[in-house]
């Protein structure tokens, strides 16, 4: 079974970590969000594919869900005795990999060329792509008309701003990188993973040929909520999806991704979208979609393999 996942951060990689335990990881392409991706001290961080690629690589931060494990943070110390302000956490051995991202990128190797090297070399044997090869950046509009850089508005902030609008800068112009449309096309069974709609698979689903390639296989993509009892599980989900006019519930989510996405998993605490959800034409599926532990991520990615 050839599986293709869209993925986003840390909800994403929980599920991800759960998927290659219950089928071969050879037979899976992750297409990641790069809208999130920053530079700091003149180093390109991609935090949503260093999230996946470190938890099925097993190194992953299990506290934070990002970043190295057990890292330290002598570089970050040394910055801010000379006067950074150090918000945006990088490890050492993070570093690391940005350095060599950085220097790759530098030499005129593209992002798609330089994530499979990082994955191969970690011995991740799903294969992940990112969105675009091109720069698209996700910015926010604040209640002030402030434009927010996305690291800038998610960690430094807190994501406590009130925000008008979410832009994709970039996104008109650029292209699927190579192997997205074809894992799309040829993939027997497609899987949203439950990351933040609008932030997280929002920027996926901007870069032109994506929807579309999506709308025309919706009958084997399945969506999982990230939205249980009306509340994200993590991060600013449940205020962002208003800005885009979307009900803050699996009802909402399912509905948003309608045209690409005829099945959809929520969690059996919402059992009352069900039925809204199947009167849309959607198969919903109702499972535990929490997952505390990896053994739940495992059980839901099986269980969401034999529906
Ligand atoms: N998230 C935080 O809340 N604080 C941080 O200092 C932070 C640093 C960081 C470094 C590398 C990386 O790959 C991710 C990092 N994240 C941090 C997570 C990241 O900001 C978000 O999880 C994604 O951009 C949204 O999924």
């Amino acid at each position: 079974m050839r599986m293709t996942a869209l993925a986003g951060g840390v909800g994403a990689a929980k599920f991800l970590g759960g998927l290659v335990r219950a089928m071969d990881p050879g037979d899976i392409t992750i297409i990641g969000n790069t809208g999130d991706d920053a530079e700091f001290y003149g180093l390109h961080v991609s935090p949503d594919l260093d999230i996946v690629i470190y938890t099925l690589a097993g190194i992953v931060d299990e506290l934070t869900g990002w970043g190295i494990a057990r890292d330290t943070n002598r570089a970050l110390e040394q910055t801010q005795r000379l006067g950074a302000e150090g918000w945006f956490r990088l490890g050492d051995a993070d570093i690391g990999t940005h350095l060599l991202r950085t220097e790759w990128l530098r030499d005129g190797v593209l992002l798609s060329e330089v994530t499979d090297r990082i994955r191969r070399r970690l011995g991740v044997r799903a294969t992940v792509i990112p969105m675009s090869d091109e720069q698209v950046r996700t910015k926010l509009v604040n209640t002030n008309g402030e434009i927010l850089d996305f690291q800038e508005y998610f960690v430094h902030r807190q994501h406590a701003d009130e925000i008008e609008a979410v832009v994709f800068a970039g996104a008109a112009f650029s292209t699927p990188a190579p192997g997205v449309l074809e894992a799309i096309r040829e993939a027997d069974r497609i899987i949203i993973c439950p990351s933040n709609p609008v932030i997280s698979i929002g920027p996926i689903l901007a870069v032109p040929g994506i929807r579309e390639a999506l709308s025309t296989r919706r009958e084997v993509v399945f969506g999982i909520s990230p939205i249980v009892q009306g509340a994200a599980l993590k991060g600013p989900a449940d205020k962002l999806l208003p800005v885009i006019e979307v009900e803050v519930s699996a009802y909402g989510v399912a509905n948003h991704y309608l045209d690409v996405c005829a099945n959809f998993v929520l969690d059996y605490r919402d059992a009352p979208d069900a039925k809204k959800i199947e009167e849309l034409g959607v198969q919903a599926i109702q499972l535990d979609t929490v997952m505390e532990t990896p053994e739940v991520a495992e059980r839901l990615a099986k269980e969401i393999l034999s529906a």
